[in-house]
């Protein structure tokens, strides 16, 4: 076996773009190392909109956790043009794998919201029909999820479909032996799956800097040997057209592809954390400039594409949308407490065994308090 590899053979086929692929604002750096086509002007302006409702359903979703309707939520506020590219990149028959910060990108693709919310209200493992929606369960260990994708894209090929899986990530995740497994399974066995990295700065409170020693977390493709790329992921367009590139590359055979996507977390790492004790606001507004509905609406206003009636619209249609969200969410859900220690082991550990008996206890006493009543 030769050990040669040619500089040039390595950068056409793996390395990532030496800058982010930017295609929004007018100081784009050129030379990226593959052509990444302008999205059209109809596909941006509906990017635009599901942006503006999908920002507006993240508010909402953090407010539902102050009045204690959602146990948690992990807001994505800033992070929009990764989450919604990421959802309008698939065709409903390939697969998404996505995080607990993901919530905006299922409500995208159409899953009912009250059903996305389950898992964070705390009353089910998950809430929609994986297998009808192609939407795997929203995954809270880190990166277990990118071995789940690359395993269905692998069975997906074999049965000779041509459907893709797109597992997303954070930056902390790319730390995890997971996400290693994953890169190299998919990359021998040629898997049709595109790992989409959303690199936000920080994993809870660790900065990126000390997590990772690559030159950019689309370099960690190269030793695999899959191709990646690193984009702007606060530039809706620059991040449709890289998506597009990577599908393509998946679905017609070319085996996986990652990108990550240069965001930010603009609100804390959930509302149970407080940002302001490890980062500077001044990062934070630094960020806030970059805005990927203001960067998309600017470009969109300067081509006549979007009118101040468009921009009103949409915001109504958004209100609309968070206004059913919040109504619904203050139907209480019907739970039956004992079910949630089914479906999971087919033998109760004994562990979950007592915590099961524990509940029993607390329902009969309950039961008997309801009784005195
Ligand atoms: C295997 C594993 N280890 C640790 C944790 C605890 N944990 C939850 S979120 C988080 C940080 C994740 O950061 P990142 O991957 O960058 O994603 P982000 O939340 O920023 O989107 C950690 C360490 C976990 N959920 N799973």
């Amino acid at each position: 076996m030769s050990t040669q590899v040619s500089a040039a053979a390595v950068a056409d086929r793996l390395l990532p773009s030496a800058s982010p692929v930017r295609l929004l604002d007018d100081a784009t750096p050129a030379g990226y190392a593959r052509d990444y086509a302008m999205p059209s002007e109809q596909r941006l302006r509906s990017a635009y909109r599901a942006m503006v409702i999908g920002r507006r359903f993240d508010t909402q979703a953090t407010a539902l956790t102050k009045q204690g309707k959602l146990a948690v939520y992990p807001s994505s506020r800033g992070q929009e043009a990764c989450q919604i590219a990421a959802a309008a990149s698939l065709r409903d028959d390939d697969w998404l794998f996505p995080t607990y910060r993901d919530t905006m990108s299922l409500v995208s693709r159409g899953l009912d919201p009250i059903e996305v919310l389950t898992l964070l209200r705390g009353t089910w493992h998950c809430g929609y029909d994986s297998q009808a929606t192609k939407t795997a369960p929203q995954c809270t260990p880190l990166a277990t999820q990118s071995l789940h994708a690359v395993g269905l894209a692998h069975g997906q090929a074999r049965k000779g479909r041509d459907s893709v899986a797109l597992a997303m990530l954070g930056d902390g995740a790319t730390s995890e032996g997971d996400f290693h497994e994953a890169l190299n399974f998919a990359a021998v066995f040629r898997a049709p799956v595109v790992f989409l990295v959303q690199n936000n700065g920080w994993a809870i409170s660790v900065p990126l800097a000390k997590q990772s020693a690559a030159p950019t977390l689309a370099h960690k493709g190269v030793g695999y040997g899959v191709p990646a790329e690193q984009v702007d992921g606060n530039d809706v367009a620059a991040m449709t057209s890289v998506l597009d590139t990577a599908v393509e590359h998946a679905r017609s055979g070319g085996g996986p592809f990652l990108i990550e996507a240069h965001t930010y977390r603009l609100e804390a790492h959930t509302n149970a954390d407080d940002a302001t004790r490890y980062r500077e606001d001044t990062e934070v507004e630094q960020w806030r400039g970059r805005d990927p509905l203001e960067r998309a609406e600017r470009y969109l206003r300067a081509r006549g594409c979007l009118g101040d009636e468009d921009v009103r619209g949409f915001a109504e249609e958004a209100e609309e949308f968070a206004g059913s969200v919040r109504a619904r969410m203050q139907q209480e859900p019907e739970v039956a407490p004992l079910e949630i220690f089914e479906h999971v082991f087919g033998e109760l550990t004994p562990q979950l065994q007592e915590q099961r008996a524990q509940v029993v206890a607390e329902q009969a006493a309950e039961a008997m308090s309801e009784e005195d009543r």
